[in-house]
């Protein structure tokens, strides 16, 4: 098995810290995305989307989409439950990694890929919607700063996947600009404890 990844990215990122959270080691192979790799063959036979994180089984089967990734690993490593145990707590872990993924990863990551350097001439960019996604970023870290007044964690009581997200989407924020502002003191809070997780430098 091995773990097509990419260590200035943050959707393997996620992979990362959940595998190391988890207490998994898998080999892990380095995608140039800066030479553009994952756009060409051989990569794109094992996503035709181009993008890393992909899991390779020993059978040849390629798993993309960093949550299918971490959801393979939660049913083969189920302790410690990052995704959630009974089925009230699941819905809740998965609406809040959704939540977090759709509401804040993306914006940052829509942010980037419209307003940054790296994806000039690589995709079409539409800056004026780079500045849409910024500004619909910096809403939701308000939002989350709210959300996290009444509890340790993103989805509740206990660390999960969707810490995971919020955490990357955060960090890799800051290469657009986009950060945790000074009044926002529960997100600061939450951010400081995530990221002194031994897993948060994976
Ligand atoms: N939905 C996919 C997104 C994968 C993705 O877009 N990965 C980025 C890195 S964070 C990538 O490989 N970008 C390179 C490119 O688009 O050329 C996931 O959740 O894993």
């Amino acid at each position: 098995m091995k773990l097509y990844d990419s260590t200035l990215a943050p959707n393997p990122r996620r992979v990362r810290i959940f595998l190391a959270e988890k207490g998994v080691q898998v080999p892990t192979v380095q995608v140039d995305l800066g030479k553009a790799e994952s756009r060409q063959a051989p990569f794109l036979a094992k996503n035709p989307l181009g993008g890393v994180p992909v899991l390779e089984l020993d059978d040849g089967t390629c798993i993309s989409e960093s949550v299918a990734i971490c959801r393979y690993f939660e049913v083969l490593h189920p302790a410690p439950p990052l995704m959630g145990t009974d089925a009230r707590d699941q819905a809740l872990v998965e609406m809040w990694q959704r939540r977090m993924e759709i509401e804040l990863f993306q914006k940052v990551t829509g942010t980037f890929q419209n307003t940054h350097d790296f994806f000039k001439g690589r995709i079409e960019q539409v800056p004026a919607f780079g500045e849409v996604c910024r500004k619909a970023a910096g809403k939701r870290l308000a939002w989350l700063d709210e959300e996290l007044a009444g509890r340790p964690f993103v989805a509740g009581e206990r660390y999960s996947i969707a810490d995971i997200t919020a955490l990357c989407a955060i960090d890799f924020g800051r290469v657009v600009g986009i950060r945790i502002a000074p009044e926002q003191k529960n997100l600061a809070r939450w951010h400081e404890a995530v990221s002194g997780r031994p897993s948060a430098k994976a």
